[in-house]
C-alpha cells in the first residue's frame, strides 16, 4: 500500500499550516533576534519601527501576561529576551502587521544595543567553567578499574562529531485565531501538539482547556520540531491574545537556520581495553555534549547516548559519563537518533583505532564483541534476540564481503590515486521513550452512519507515513477498504495530554490505541449482529465488509451492520489508551528495562576516495534490516532510505562552522550548508528486510517493528568505508576520528605525518 499523502503531494494539493487560508484580518508576524552570541542588553529601540506603516504592535518580553518561559525538562528559556541574549538568534521581540512585508521591514528597522559578555562555543571549555546544565550523569558496569589490569592492549583516544541541520522542507510555521472568551486556536507545524498547548498557555497564564492546538501534517521534521515549533507556535498566541486578531509566523529559510537548535555536537574521549584476542573488556568513555544556551532536550538526548554508549556490543566493564555543557550556541535540540548516533560513532572509532594499534582487523573485533541473546547492556536490560549477529552473517552475504574485500584489494593495487574501502556497521537501537511515562498514547475512533470512520491520535504526520499505518490497522479491525478509514488531523481537543511523536514509537503507540478503540467498536458491532442473527456472538467475525457466521458469509454488509446498530442506540465511538508494556527505569541506580525493544541490522558500505581531489564517491551500500513482520513494506523502505542518506549526510559533507570571532553560523545558507542530493546518493542501496525476534501482542504495531531512527545509523559506515580507502593511500592517517568527512577534511587529512 502506497502512502496515502504521495498523490497529493505531487500535486501539490497537500495543505500545509504556510497553505491555511488566513482569516480576513490576519497579522503576521515577524521576529527580532539576536546578533550577538552572549551579551547585557544595554537598550532596544522600537521608535522607529513602530512608525513603520502597518505595524499594529511590537511584543516584547514584559508584555507577556503569564511566565517567560517555554523550557520543559529544565526551566532555564524565556520565550523573548529580557537583560541578557545568549545566542545569535535569540528571539527578543515579535513584530505583528498587517502584511508580511510590513512586518519584516518593521522588523529590520529595530536597534538594540548590547555588552559583549564572554562567548562560549566549545562544550569542554564550557565544562571547564563548570557550567554544565545539569550535574554529570555515568552509567556503569562490572569494575573497569580491575578488568583494565588484565587488558592485553590498553588504547585511549578522542573522537569527534558535528552538528546536524534538520533541514525539513517546511520551516516552522504557525497560525493563531482568538476564538470567544480568550479562547484560541494554533495551528502549529509541530511533532508535539499538546508542548505547544501547555506552554502556550504557560506563558499566556490561561488554563490549558482554553488552548486547542491542531495538526494537519507537516513538512518533514526529523526532530527538529519536537521541542523547537513551540516557540514560533506560542508567539503566534501571544500576538492573537494580545491584539485579538488571528497572527500568522512562518520563518523563512535563513532564519529557520540560523534560529534554530540542531544535532548537538559532541566531543568525546575513550579507553578501550582488550584481551590478546580482541575480546573488548573496558570501555571508558566521556561525552561533552554541546547543549547550547538552553536545555531543551538536551538532558534526555545525553541520556539516550549513555543508553547507547556500547553500540552493538557487550562490553562487561564500562563506565560511561556524560557533560551537557551550556554554550552560546542556539539550543541544540531533538535529531533522528536522539544522542544515540554520537554514542555509536565513538564506539565504532575506538574499536577502529584500537584495529589499527593491535594489528587485528577491525570486522573481527567488531564481529567478536556483538551482543549475542541474554547479554546484558550497561543498563541491565537483557538483549533477548539474535538479530544483531545474524544481520552481521546475513550482510556478509548479501554484500559478498569477503569477494568485495579481494575485488577492493585489487582495485587499490591497481589504482595509485582512486582507492576503495569497506566498511561494515552493525546497529542496535532501544526503542522507547527513555523517559518512561511519555510511552503512553491515545486514539478517539467515530464510525459514522455510512460506515466510514474517523481515526484521531496522539500521531502526527510529518512525511512518514503514521497515518497511512493507523488507517491500515483500523481497516484490518473492520476488515473495510483503508479507503473508508481517514485520519482527522492531530488535534488537543480530541486527543489529549499527548506525547510528541517521536522516539520512533508513533506508529507502535498510536497505532495500538487505535487498535484498541476499533476492537472496542467491533465488540459492539458484533452483539448487534449476533441480536440480528440470533446466533453466538463469539461465532461471528467481519471479513471483506461482512459479517461471517463460521466460514459463512451472511447478508449484512459492513454499512448494513453499522445503520443497524446506529438505529438500535449503539455507541459507534471509542476512546482508548496505550501504555507500553514491561517498561521501567529507576535513575538512582542507573538500571531497569528501558525500551520495549531493540531494532537491528548490519550496514556493509563500499566507497571510492579520490586522493588526489579529496573527493568520494559512496558505490554502495547493502542492509539487512530486522523489522518485524513488516505491516508497510513500501513506507519501511522509504524510511530506510531517507534516513541512511541523511546519515552519510552527517558523517561525510553536512559541516556546521561559525566565525571563530562573533561565533556567527557560517553554514546559514543552503550555498553553505551543503546536504545529500541526488548526485551523491549512493549507486546502489540494497535493503534486505528479515524477520527475528517475534514480539509479544501489544508491543510494536501487529508484529512490525519501529523504523524512523534505527537505519539513520547505518550511514555512520559511510565514515569508515572512506577512511578505509584514505588509509591505504596513507597507512598514518586517522582524520582524527573527527566527523564529518568533508572532502577538505579528506585532503588534509590524507597529508597526516607525510611530509610535503
Ligand atoms: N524524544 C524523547 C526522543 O523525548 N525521548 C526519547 O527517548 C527520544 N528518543 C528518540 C527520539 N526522540
Ligand atoms: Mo525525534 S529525534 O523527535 O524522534
Amino acid at each position: 500500500m502506497k502512502h496515502f499523502d504521495a498523490i497529493l503531494h505531487v500535486k501539490g494539493k497537500s495543505i500545509f499550516t504556510a497553505d491555511m487560508r488566513e482569516p480576513v484580518g490576519t497579522l503576521h508576524a515577524a521576529v527580532f533576534t539576536s546578533s550577538c552570541s552572549h551579551g547585557k542588553v544595554l537598550s532596544l529601540d522600537l521608535s522607529r519601527a513602530e512608525a513603520h506603516a502597518g505595524v499594529i504592535q511590537i511584543i516584547t518580553a514584559e508584555d507577556i501576561p503569564g511566565e517567560n518561559q517555554i523550557g520543559n525538562i529544565v526551566m532555564d528559556e524565556p520565550l523573548l529576551a529580557g537583560n541578557t541574549v545568549h545566542f545569535i538568534g535569540e528571539p527578543v521581540a515579535i513584530v505583528l502587521a498587517e502584511t508580511r512585508r510590513q512586518a519584516y521591514k518593521a522588523m529590520n528597522a529595530i536597534s538594540m544595543e548590547v555588552e559583549e559578555l564572554k562567548t562560549v562555543i566549545d562544550p569542554r571549555e564550557a565544562a571547564k567553567l563548570g557550567d554544565l546544565i545539569v550535574p554529570p550523569r555515568t552509567f556503569s558496569c562490572g569494575d573497569t578499574e580491575t578488568a583494565l589490569k588484565k587488558c592485553t592492549h590498553v588504547i585511549k583516544g578522542t573522537a569527534e562529531t558535528g552538528g546536524q541541520e534538520h533541514l525539513y522542507l517546511e520551516t516552522q510555521s504557525a497560525l493563531c485565531i482568538p476564538l470567544e472568551g480568550n479562547a484560541l486556536h494554533i495551528t502549529s507545524s509541530t511533532q508535539g501538539p499538546s508542548f505547544v498547548q501547555k506552554i502556550t498557555a504557560r506563558v499566556l497564564g490561561l488554563p490549558v482547556h482554553l488552548v486547542q492546538v491542531d495538526v494537519v501534517r507537516l513538512g518533514g521534521a526529523f526532530g527538529g520540531k519536537e521541542d523547537q515549533a513551540t516557540p514560533w507556535a506560542v508567539m503566534t498566541a501571544l500576538g492573537a491574545h494580545l491584539t485579538g486578531r488571528p497572527v500568522k509566523l512562518i520563518l523563512k529559510r535563513h532564519e529557520d537556520l540560523v534560529n534554530t537548535g540542531k544535532r548537538h555536537p559532541y566531543s568525546s574521549d575513550f579507553t578501550i581495553g582488550l584481551d590478546e584476542n580482541g575480546k573488548i573488556l573496558v570501555w571508558e568513555v566521556n561525552y561533552y555534549q554541546n547543549s547550547g544556551a538552553a536545555s531543551d532536550l538536551s538532558t534526555a538526548i545525553l541520556e539516550r547516548s549513555l543508553f547507547h554508549c556500547t553500540g552493538s556490543y557487550f562490553i562487561p566493564n564500562v563506565r560511561a559519563a556524560g557533560y551537557c555543557c551550556r554554550t552560546n550556541l542556539a539550543p541544540n535540540t531533538a535529531f533522528r537518533g536522539f544522542g544515540g548516533p554520537q554514542a555509536m560513532f565513538i564506539m565504532e572509532a575506538a574499536i577502529y583505532k584500537a584495529a589499527v594499534e593491535t594489528g587485528i582487523p577491525v570486522n573481527k573485533i567488531q564481529k567478536k564483541n556483538l551482543m549475542k541473546p541474554g547479554d546484558c547492556f550497561p543498563y541491565g536490560m537483557e538483549y533477548p534476540c539474535d538479530e544483531i549477529r545474524s544481520s552481521w552473517n546475513l550482510a556478509e552475504e548479501f554484500a559478498h564481503v569477503a569477494e568485495t574485500r579481494r575485488s577492493v584489494y585489487k582495485f587499490n593495487s591497481e589504482n595509485r590515486y582512486l582507492k576503495k574501502g569497506i566498511s561494515m556497521m552493525p546497529v542496535c537501537f532501544g526503542i522507547s521513550f527513555t523517559t518512561t511515562f511519555l510511552n503512553q498514547a491515545s486514539a478517539l475512533v467515530h464510525v459514522y452512519t455510512d460506515g466510514s470512520v474517523g481515526i484521531s491520535t496522539g500521531a502526527v504526520e510529518m512525511g512518514q507515513g503514521v497515518n497511512s499505518r493507523i488507517r491500515q490497522v483500523a481497516a484490518d479491525v473492520f476488515s473495510i477498504p483503508v479507503e473508508q478509514t481517514r485520519v482527522e488531523s492531530t488535534n488537543t481537543s480530541r486527543t489529549a495530554n499527548t506525547s510528541p511523536t517521536a522516539a520512533s514509537s508513533g506508529a507502535d503507540m498510536n497505532g495500538n490505541a487505535a487498535q484498541i478503540a476499533c476492537k472496542e467498536i467491533r465488540g459492539r458491532l458484533l452483539e448487534v449482529a449476533s441480536v440480528i442473527l440470533d446466533c453466538e456472538v463469539k461465532n461471528l467475525h467481519l471479513m471483506n465488509s461482512k459479517v461471517w457466521n463460521k466460514e459463512k458469509s451472511t447478508d449484512i454488509s459492513w454499512n448494513q451492520l453499522v445503520m443497524k446498530a446506529y438505529m438500535s442506540r449503539t455507541d459507534l465511538s471509542s476512546h482508548a489508551h496505550y501504555a507500553t508494556p514491561g517498561i521501567h527505569f529507576n535513575k538512582a541506580t542507573e538500571k531497569g528495562r528501558p525500551f520495549a525493544y531493540h531494532v537491528s541490522g548490519t550496514a556493509v558500505t563500499e566507497v571510492t576516495v579520490d586522493c588526489l581531489l579529496g573527493t568520494y564517491k559512496i558505490n554502495s551500500v547493502n542492509i539487512i534490516h530486522h523489522g518485524g513482520s513488516q505491516l508497510n513494506p513500501l513506507l519501511d523502505r522509504g524510511q530506510v532510505e531517507g534516513a541512511l542518506l541523511q546519515g552519510i549526510g552527517w558523517v561525510t559533507m553536512e559541516e556546521l562552522k561559525w566565525d571563530s570571532r562573533s561565533k556567527r553560523l557560517l553554514a546559514d545558507t543552503l550555498a553553505t550548508y551543503k546536504v545529500p542530493d541526488i548526485g551523491f546518493t549512493p549507486d546502489e542501496v540494497n535493503i534486505l528486510f528479515a524477520e527475528g525476534e517475534v514480539l509479544e501482542d501489544g508491543v510494536g504495531l501487529k508484529g512490525s517493528k519501529a523504523i524512523g531512527e534505527p537505519p539513520f545509523m547505518y550511514g555512520i559506515g559511510a565514515w569508515f568505508a572512506i577512511l578505509d580507502a584514505m588509509r591505504t593511500f596513507n597507512p598514518n592517517t586517522s582524520a582524527n576520528y573527527t566527523a564529518p568527512m568533508t572532502p577538505e577534511r579528506v585532503l588534509m587529512a590524507l597529508t597526516e605525518g607525510k611530509r610535503s
